[in-house]
Parts: C-alpha cells; sequence; structure tokens
C-alpha cells in the first residue's frame, strides 16, 4: 500500500510535467472560463475515503485533486455535501448552511478550497432547492405550526370517508412510486414530497422561502465555491390550488400499460412538473450569481437539472426578460440513445439539441450521472472511448461522471446490501435491479488493492464493483494504451481553437458510422466512429473540404492505429468499435 501510494505521487509529479498545453495555450480566444471547460462529477460518498469508515469523504477529494488535474479537469461539482439524515445520500438536507460530519467539517472544506485554487480547479457544490429532510429545523417547526415557517412546506387536508377513514388529498405519485402525500399527525395534515417521505417540498410560492434560498447561494458564493448545480429544478413548482378553487387537483392518467396507480409513470404530470413559474424563478436565482460575478469580476456558474422535453429544457438558457441559466443539463446523450442506437440515432440526437438550443449560446454534453446507468453498461465496454470522443469534442462544454474515463462498468449490489430509496421502496427483491441507481454509485476504482484503494475499511458504504482488479486507475495509468490515456489525450485535443471555437458538421457515413469535422481557420479535424459490430469502409470526402491524407490524434483503444499513422481520406477501413480522430493534413 505505502509503495503503492510513493509510486502514485512520483506519476503525479512525472504526468503534470509532460502534460504541458503547447503551443495552443496562448491563442487568445476571448471565452469566459466555464464556455469551454471540462466539468467532472464527484459522488462524495463513493470517490475516495481518507478515515476508514468506508464512506468517501472531504479530505478524500481533497487528496485526489491532482488526478483531476492531470485528467484535464477545469472544475468538479460535488453531489450534495450538506448536513443530512442521508435517506436519500445528502439529497434531504436538514441544514444548508453546514457539512455532513462524516464527510468532514467546514474547515476540511475550506481546505478543499484553498488546494483546489492553488490548482487551479474550480469547485461547484450540488444544490437541492426542491425539499429540505423531514429532519431539518425548518420541517419541524412547520410540522409543529411555528408562526413563521407554517407556510414553508406544501400542507393540504385529506379526504375522511363516511367511516372515518383517511386518506391523502389527491392521486399524486412520488417519483419513488407511491403516495406523494405522507399524513403528520402534529398539523392533521398532508405534507407534499415528490420524492421520498422524507424530502418534503419546500413551498415557491412563499417568498420567505424563496429568500431563504438565495441566501443559502450567497452563503456558499461567498465561501469561495465557482457555481452551484441545482437539482431537479423543474419539480419546485406545482400547480397553484387557488386556480381549481382551492384544492390541489388530480393528475390524469397516462394509460401507459403494466402499471398500477402506485407508479410514477401512471400519471401525467402536468400539475407537478414544468410549471411556468419556474422559469421566472430560474432569473431570480441567476440574479444571485450575476451580482456576485460582477462584483469580484470572475463568473460564477449557475448549472440546472431537469428532466424533461427538449422545449422545456432549453428555456432553461433564458427567454425574453427571463434570464436562464449558464449551464442547463443536456440529456440527449442518456435520454435519447440506448444499446440499439446507430450512427443516425447518435448524428439526430446531437444535432436535435444543437438545433433547439439557442444559436448563442454554449451546448454541453453528459453521459453519465449518479443517477444513469455506466455508458460501459448502457451501450457496451468497447464504446467508452467514443463516448468520450462525443462528450469531449462536440461543441460546447463537457461534463463526466467519475469513472467514466477509464470505463468503470456499473457494479453489481445484492438486495440485501441495497440503499437507494428508489429501489428499497419497490418491495421486491427481483425487479428492484431494475431502478437501483446503487450500481452507478459503487466506490470508485483507484488500485487492485484492498476495496480498490478505496477506503481501508473492512466494509464499505456500497460493494467494490466486480473487476477492479483489471478495470482501475492505476493499471490505466501505467498501460501504453487505455482508457484513462485516450481521456487525457481528449482534453488535451480540446483545448486547440477548432475544439473550443470551431465550426461543426455531422453525417452518418454508413448506418454504423458517425463522423463529424471541427474547424478553425485551416485546422480541421474529423472525428469517426464505428459504433456497429462489424468493420466498414467508410469515404470521409462526403465533409466539405476533406480528402487526401489525415492523421491520427487519437484512437479508441482497440484501434490498430495510434498517433500520427495516416489514413486515406476516401477509403477508410475501420475496425467493430473503432474511433478516432484524425486531423486534415495542410
Ligand atoms: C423522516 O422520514 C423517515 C422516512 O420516512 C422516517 O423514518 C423518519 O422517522 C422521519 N423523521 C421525522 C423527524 O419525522
Ligand atoms: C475583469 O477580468 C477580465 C478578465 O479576467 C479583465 O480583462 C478585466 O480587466 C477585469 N476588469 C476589471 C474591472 O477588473
Ligand atoms: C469517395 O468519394 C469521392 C467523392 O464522391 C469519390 O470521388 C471517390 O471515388 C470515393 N472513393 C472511393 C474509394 O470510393
Ligand atoms: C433527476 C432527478 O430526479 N434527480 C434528483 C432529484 O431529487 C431527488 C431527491 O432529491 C434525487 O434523488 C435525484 O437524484
Amino acid at each position: 500500500m505505502k509503495y503503492w501510494l510513493a509510486m502514485w505521487h512520483i506519476l503525479i509529479i512525472s504526468i503534470a510535467v509532460v502534460s504541458a498545453q503547447g503551443r495552443y495555450e496562448n491563442t487568445n480566444l476571448k471565452q469566459d472560463w466555464w464556455e469551454t471547460a471540462v466539468f467532472y462529477q464527484i459522488y462524495p460518498r463513493s470517490f475516495m475515503d481518507s478515515d476508514g469508515d468506508g464512506v468517501g469523504d472531504i479530505n478524500g477529494i481533497t487528496s485526489r485533486l491532482e488526478y483531476l488535474k492531470e485528467l484535464g479537469v477545469d472544475a468538479t461539482w460535488l453531489s450534495p455535501i450538506f448536513k443530512s439524515p442521508m435517506h436519500d445520500f445528502g439529497y434531504d438536507v436538514s441544514d444548508y448552511y453546514s457539512i455532513q460530519p462524516e464527510y468532514g467539517s467546514m474547515e476540511d472544506f475550506e481546505q478543499l478550497l484553498r488546494k483546489a485554487g492553488e490548482l487551479n480547479i474550480k469547485i461547484i457544490l450540488d444544490f437541492v432547492p426542491n425539499h429540505s429532510s423531514n429532519e431539518s429545523d425548518w420541517f419541524i417547526k412547520s410540522s409543529n405550526k411555528d408562526e413563521y415557517y407554517s407556510d414553508w412546506y406544501v400542507w393540504e387536508n385529506g379526504h375522511l370517508d363516511d367511516r372515518g377513514q383517511r386518506s391523502p388529498p389527491n392521486n399524486w405519485v412520488s417519483v419513488f412510486r407511491k403516495t406523494a402525500w405522507t399524513y403528520m399527525p402534529t398539523r392533521d395534515q398532508y405534507y407534499l414530497h415528490q420524492f421520498g417521505t422524507s424530502q418534503p417540498d419546500f413551498n415557491y410560492r412563499n417568498p420567505v422561502v424563496v429568500e431563504e434560498m438565495k441566501n443559502v447561494i450567497k452563503f456558499w458564493l461567498e465561501k469561495g465555491v465557482a457555481g452551484m448545480r441545482i437539482n431537479s429544478i423543474n419539480h419546485l413548482f406545482e400547480v397553484d390550488k387557488d386556480v381549481f378553487g382551492g384544492r390541489y387537483p388530480n393528475e390524469p392518467l397516462t394509460g401507459k400499460p403494466g402499471l398500477g396507480p402506485e407508479d410514477y409513470g401512471y400519471l401525467d404530470h402536468v400539475y407537478t412538473k414544468d410549471q411556468d413559474e419556474t422559469y421566472d424563478m430560474v432569473s431570480q436565482l441567476r440574479d444571485v450569481f450575476d451580482a456576485i460575478s460582477i462584483r469580484d469580476n470572475v463568473t460564477r456558474v449557475m448549472m440546472t437539472e431537469a428532466s424533461t422535453t427538449i422545449k422545456n429544457a432549453v428555456k432553461y438558457y433564458g427567454e425574453g426578460i427571463h434570464r436562464g441559466a449558464h449551464i442547463p443539463f443536456n440529456f440527449a446523450l442518456i435520454a435519447d440513445l440506448d444499446k440499439d442506437s446507430d450512427a443516425r440515432d447518435i448524428k439526430f440526437a446531437v444535432d436535435r439539441w444543437l438545433t433547439y438550443k439557442p444559436l448563442k449560446k454554449q451546448a454541453n454534453w453528459v453521459t453519465g450521472n449518479h443517477d444513469k446507468s455506466r455508458v460501459a453498461s448502457r451501450f457496451r465496454p468497447e464504446l467508452v472511448d467514443a463516448f468520450n470522443m462525443l462528450v469531449l469534442l462536440l461543441p460546447g462544454i463537457a461534463i463526466t461522471y467519475m469513472g467514466e474515463e477509464i470505463g468503470m462498468v456499473n457494479g453489481f449490489v445484492p438486495w440485501s446490501e441495497t440503499k437507494d430509496p428508489q429501489a428499497c421502496n419497490t418491495d421486491d427483491p427481483v425487479n428492484f435491479i431494475d431502478v437501483s441507481r446503487d450500481p452507478v454509485r459503487t466506490p470508485f476504482q483507484w488500485s487492485n488493492g484492498k476495496n480498490a484503494g478505496f477506503s481501508s475499511a473492512e466494509v464499505t458504504w456500497l460493494p467494490v464493483a466486480e473487476g477492479y482488479e483489471h478495470l482501475n486507475v492505476a493499471a490505466q495509468r501505467s498501460a501504453v494504451r487505455s482508457h484513462y490515456q485516450v481521456y487525457r489525450t481528449l482534453t488535451n485535443l480540446r483545448l486547440r481553437p477548432a475544439f473550443r471555437l470551431g465550426r461543426y458538421e455531422s453525417l452518418a457515413l454508413h448506418r454504423d458510422v458517425f463522423a463529424f469535422k471541427r474547424w478553425y481557420n485551416d485546422d480541421t479535424y474529423v472525428v469517426v466512429m464505428n459504433v456497429g459490430r462489424v468493420y466498414h469502409v467508410v469515404n470521409l470526402t462526403a465533409f466539405d473540404l476533406i480528402f487526401g491524407q489525415l492523421e491520427v490524434e487519437a484512437s479508441s483503444v482497440l484501434s490498430s492505429r495510434t498517433y500520427s499513422d495516416s489514413v486515406q481520406a476516401n477509403y477508410l477501413d475501420l475496425a467493430a468499435d473503432e474511433a478516432l480522430v484524425l486531423r486534415m493534413q495542410v
């Protein structure tokens, strides 16, 4: 273990030296820091455990910042680290102004900010505004009808039938299944929770709640974080019940087959999602970021997450008088693609987002997060490099979920060890696997050591995924070819103006072969990927002004080609799963 740690430091130092950014560094791009940045999502519970309790923590993150630097990451956003009873692992906050003790102290967090600042890595926090924990002081006071807090949450009377049986106010269902209403005897009323029962929804129609949320954002921005990611923002508002005579109306049924009244998909969420008021709220919150950005002359970014239709999704960029978020997450590469997708589907998904996005705003690309199956498992392991090429070389911002740079796969977490409330709520030891998010949250794989180098504990909070002995950072770092090496090559490539500022054009050259061209002045690249399972020959001259020879800048792990090999534009043979970044010879 000690030996390995020592090697680790030597490697970090040597890699940092060779990763000089070369001749493109001085190009005057006139871009703000975030506009073509690489953001890396850390799920703190599973990244690095510094104190041997089997749970990742802040000092663990601090100890691995050099690794992020070496990857070419500009900013990292951390899933919630605020104080929480952890019914939903930090997405249920009990105190928005303090750090969860098992992750560390405020001093630890300040130390993380300092160290990150020295390395020029920005820290972004995940803000969960749609609900607090049921164990927050605010909720406890509200459920006791404290005068000031009484109206902070969404309270509603239930129904009583002839025999005195009590039932919830209406048919609304939680995202985690079952009724979205829980009865509180202290008020003889129900509270609304769009997620778990431990996550009561705030009442955003109460201006005092809105003020408090702005204060939370200010507090962390003043502490020095570079921005906030606002979670599930489209769930902020419910319909205004006054429009319906003072009671929240039932939601209509979707009529989808195979679903029962306890399933989220049973209802069409017209009254609990995507309400118009949300966009005005985004604009109000954006003002908080802008005020501090202007004062300090450094942009603090606002990222928003909403899983919704594309037309709603791009509204978060802002429209008319409403200012939007800098980075509304784009889930096209997750939501629009699956195992059966071919090159045409990829082109369609990418172009669709670029089409709906306001012309002058930056796009962003996401292939995974703490809620979605990993790329290696959702598609297949051989396509990891191709997807990293999409994320890192398409126009705009790149967002990587930790572990995708080494092609981590979903872990197997048996029912007996399942922790995710969304899985536990199924009460189903067989089918829980379909909804469990634990498999993408298994510990990060640093090495082939104990617990994959994540922790010295006997038991980790989730089991380490199988296969970590071979699939880990240390192995990929010492290998000549690995996903990790490809990822670093790509983050270096994206510093070039063609990828930061360049234009974009794409083609499905074949049902299995997706390609796109990026160019800036005379510097032209073609990224080409065979996402099929058989060999194909393609003709890149189908792109305007692509001809002659191209040189390989990067190639997927299984490709037989390496850096500086030449290929012919009019006859390019691609093995199954082969992905290449090519540069036109001038
Ligand atoms: C909060 O909710 C959880 C899960 O429903 C429950 O176990 C716990 O007792 C609740 N706590 C309070 C203070 O109501
Ligand atoms: C603000 O920052 C930019 C770029 O970092 C710099 O060019 C500009 O002079 C600064 N403006 C002020 C008022 O300090
Ligand atoms: C590739 O396409 C170009 C332009 O259509 C054509 O002239 C050329 O013959 C093609 N190459 C091959 C090898 O088919
Ligand atoms: C997409 C989504 O639903 N994300 C989050 C919404 O909020 C819940 C509860 O806070 C989280 O569990 C989800 O990850």
